[in-house]
């Protein structure tokens, strides 16, 4: 007998990828875990006659001679399979999407690759086939792929997603249903929460990137704590937040991270504690832990687990042609057309003491202002960056501030200088891969 599984809490996408599978190995019988997340327990209430799924006791594992695992790349993840690893000639099929560091299956077949949704590689190969599949199926293959890739704007959301949503909707995916079933349960036990950590909320900065961590203590279960933390992430406004929910009763703590920039890969983050997750969404479980050594930890590893991350330094333009305080419009209008650039720093003795651009030019009134010195209309506002800082930060202070350059500052000199231009390009066409 060959059977289907996928790793406990099923969400949308591992749910997504067991009925692809199906339709890939039709004689294989699809096991899922005894945990399923609130919403995908709500659609499966509904559509249940839909699929045939079975639990775990009710097969033999003795007698099962081949595993396909799916959305998944380990064991641990997986419900009550342990047992299989005894089976002699057991033959292991994985299709997973996930890191494959601490993958410990070890499969006779794969297909691993980074993308937003598992269920997209299945159905690469569900339409290589030539597969039909039923408007009920696109919509719940739409659901897994909407909601591992945040409906296509994480990170780690791929061209390949993209297509595959649309060919899901030219299947007849039925948006509405997918809206009824994806919004998640967001009542009052959440909502509490949500309003307890807001009034400790406290954001501070790591390695340039602002980041929150809070404690909020629960009683029992609840579900839907990645909401919280997603939405206490966006309302708090930083690049990423962690909620440590701690349980006393069971010494219980479940640490939940949210992130939206790639430096700070959550899912790293919560392997390095036991846990699982993607770039930008993951969690973890640890039994009796402080809360205390446990944020200590979180922000040791956000220390030092980041992704290797671009600094000004790599985008900024050296040397920067600086002009004194005293030198005339004329000059400096001069040196602008002659270098092709929309603005220069003014500084006195290497110190930054203004920024004159093209724009200013439109505060002269009069043909003999050409000759005052630039001091007189040169900006003073002089907002900096040091090299250190993220590409990101510069484009926030540039339109914060409405300006189109900073001067990158080090010990007091200028070192350099960052322009719209130098943040455009890297967003656009230097992204690292
Ligand atoms: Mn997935």
């Amino acid at each position: 007998m060959q059977i289907i599984t996928t790793h406990q809490s099923m969400d949308f996408d591992a749910l997504a990828s067991v009925v692809a599978a199906t339709l890939i190995y039709p004689d294989a019988v699809a096991v899922v875990p005894k945990t399923v997340n609130p919403n995908v327990k709500a659609f499966l209430s509904i559509h249940k006659d839909m699929f045939e799924m079975y639990r775990v006791n009710d097969i033999d594992l003795s007698a099962v001679s081949g595993l396909i695992v799916v959305d998944t790349n380990k064991w641990s993840r997986l419900d009550r399979m342990e047992a299989l690893k005894n089976n002699s000639g057991l033959e292991v099929w994985m299709w997973d999407h996930h890191d494959p560091v601490d993958c410990d299956l070890e499969p006779d077949w794969k297909c691993q690759e980074s993308i937003g949704a598992n269920i997209t590689l299945m159905l690469r190969a569900i339409r290589d086939a030539g597969i039909e599949i039923s408007p009920i199926q696109a919509t719940l293959f739409l659901s897994g792929l909407y909601e591992d890739t945040g409906n296509l704007i994480f990170s780690s959301a791929t061209a390949e997603d993209a297509y595959t949503a649309g060919y899901l909707l030219e299947q007849n995916a039925d948006l509405s249903i997918l809206r009824t079933f994806l919004q998640p349960a967001y009542g009052e036990k959440q909502k509490d929460i949500l309003f307890e950590m807001l009034k400790n909320a406290s954001r501070r900065s790591i390695n340039n990137y602002s980041v929150s961590i809070n404690t909020a203590h629960i009683d029992g279960h609840i579900n839907n704590l990645s909401l919280v933390v997603h939405m206490y992430r966006e309302i708090v406004n930083v690049d990423a937040a962690f909620g440590i929910f701690v349980q006393p009763e069971n010494e219980k703590c479940i640490v939940i991270g949210r992130s939206v920039v790639e430096e700070i890969n959550i899912g790293s983050i919560m392997r390095s504690m036991g846990g699982g997750g993607h770039p930008g969404a993951g969690s973890a479980m640890l039994k009796s832990v402080s809360p205390v050594s446990l944020k200590e930890w979180i922000v040791e590893l956000l220390k030092g687990n980041q992704e290797s991350s671009i600094q000004i330094y790599d985008i900024m333009s050296y040397p920067v042609f600086q002009v004194p305080p005293d030198m005339p419009m004329k000059e400096v209008a001069e040196i602008l057309e002659e270098k092709g650039c929309t603005g220069l720093p003014v500084s006195e003795d290497g110190r930054l003491v203004g920024i004159i651009s093209k724009r200013d030019f439109k505060k002269l009134k009069k043909p003999s202002q050409f000759s005052a010195p630039v001091k007189a209309f040169m900006s003073t506002k002089n907002i900096t960056i040091t090299p250190d800082r993220s590409p990101m930060h510069a484009a926030r202070l540039m339109v914060k501030h409405d300006i189109g350059r900073l001067p990158v500052i080090l010990d007091g000199s200028i070192i350099g200088i960052v322009s719209r231009s130098d943040a455009m390009r890297y967003f656009y066409d230097a992204l690292p891969d």
